[in-house]
């Protein structure tokens, strides 16, 4: 097909039942029509960044796709995924049943309103950096230009756990 792209998500919950939200997320990425989900990396339990002192540890993971779909179509399809799965405040910082976010797509910058891609945080946060290393070591950051594990290897004082795979 033509112009299709590898693109990388992040996936996060921590609220309810974590893992389910997770799983009930990939689930619902297989379904999209146009997508096809490559991997999915191990499941990683991480310590919350940014958020409220008491917020509740994150499941997070990295689902790889490849897609024609454009990435606002794309967004738009994640965020019914979402609500979906309960989620019900876009306020950056709240707990949530889930956070789906594009990481990257293909080698594309994207500075939309809506939609920034690279994600503009993801060269800080291990817990993003851990698991795109696991399945895609080499893939490059498009305006760092550095690969997903050299980047990661400057966030080694965050805490991530591995748990184990996504659909063992
Ligand atoms: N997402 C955030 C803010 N902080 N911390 C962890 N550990 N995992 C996340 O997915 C996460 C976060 C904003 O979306
Ligand atoms: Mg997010
Ligand atoms: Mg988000």
């Amino acid at each position: 097909m033509e112009n299709m792209e590898t693109v990388y998500l992040s996936l996060g919950s921590n609220e309810g039942d974590r893992h389910a939200n997770i799983a009930a997320a990939v689930d619902g990425l297989r379904k999209i029509e146009g997508v096809e989900v490559t991997s999915i990396s191990s499941m990683y339990r991480t310590a919350p960044v940014g958020m409220k002192v008491d917020a509740a540890p994150f499941l997070n993971c990295v689902a790889a796709l490849r897609t024609a779909l454009d990435p606002l179509e794309l967004l738009d399809r994640l965020e019914e995924i979402e609500l979906s799965l309960g989620r019900h405040s876009k306020e950056l910082y709240a707990d949530r049943p889930i956070d789906i976010d594009i990481l990257l797509y293909g080698g594309h910058i994207v500075a939309l309103p809506r939609l920034s891609v690279p994600h503009p945080q993801m060269a800080q946060r291990r817990f993003v950096l851990e698991p795109l290393a696991e399945i895609a070591p080499h893939v490059l950051h498009p305006v760092l230009k550095r690969t997903s594990s050299a980047l990661n290897a400057l966030t080694a004082d965050q805490q991530v756990t591995r748990e184990g795979l996504a659909h063992a």
